[in-house]
């Protein structure tokens, strides 16, 4: 993998980017590890930053991965957001998650100690909706006891209505994770090429 780097930054659809490679975005509320999960995939500290003041960030951030583009979504949840704000939110995820910018894939953060709030069942919500795959990725596992980790990610399989199977535990702490993580990456970009090639079969 070419070292990642930092795109650019939209504020709103006008900005969201077309790229012609997968587009693998990250999802979760604030401070939930989102700039720490996307720093331990690319190998390095300082590429999304990491914020001791959460829910600052109202802006999708890209970043080039080489064969895929990462968005940083904006973080949600965040206790002191007008409704007005709350409202605007929705309507930027509800065009991101629309032709033509819809992601191939989401990584929907959770935070392994904690059940899912109104809000992560709102954005995976979304996800069902929009019938984008998604992988919950279950974070900070390093703050549970190792035989505590696995019946807490099944909770978490449970609460969203998905399989075991769908939900990787995490901790940009430990860097637990980041191979399964960046494989199922890779796996997203050759589903995505192959449904490519169908479609230029199929126009033949
Ligand atoms: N112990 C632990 N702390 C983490 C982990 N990931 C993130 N954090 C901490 O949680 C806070 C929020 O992380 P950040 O990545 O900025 O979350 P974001 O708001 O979702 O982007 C920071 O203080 C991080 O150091 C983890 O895997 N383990
Ligand atoms: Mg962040």
């Amino acid at each position: 993998m070419p070292k990642p780097y930092f795109l650019t930054s939209a504020a709103d659809k006008k900005g969201f980017l077309r790229p012609d490679k997968p587009v693998i975005a990250v999802s979760g509320r604030s401070n939930v590890g989102k700039s720490s999960f996307i720093n331990m995939l690319a190998g390095q500290k300082g590429l999304a930053r990491t914020s001791a003041e959460p829910g600052r960030t109202r802006l999708i951030n890209y970043f080039d991965f080489g064969d895929y583009i990462l968005a940083d979504l904006p973080g949600y949840g965040y206790a002191r957001v007008s409704q007005a704000e709350k409202a605007k939110w929705a309507r930027l995820l509800e065009s991101f998650f629309s032709p033509p910018y819809m992601p191939a894939h989401v990584f929907a953060l959770a935070d392994i100690r904690h059940a899912p709030s109104a809000d992560d069942q709102t954005m995976i919500g979304f996800l069902y909706a929009a019938r984008v795959p998604f992988t919950i990725v279950a974070t900070k596992a390093d703050k549970l006891a190792k035989t505590r980790r696995i019946p807490a990610a099944r909770a978490l399989a449970a609460a969203f209505k998905t399989g075991e199977g769908n939900v990787l535990i995490t901790s940009a702490a430990e860097g637990l994770g980041k191979e399964s993580a960046l494989s199922l990456a890779a796996e997203v970009c050759a589903r995505s090429q192959a449904a490519l090639f169908a479609e230029e079969e199929e126009a033949e």
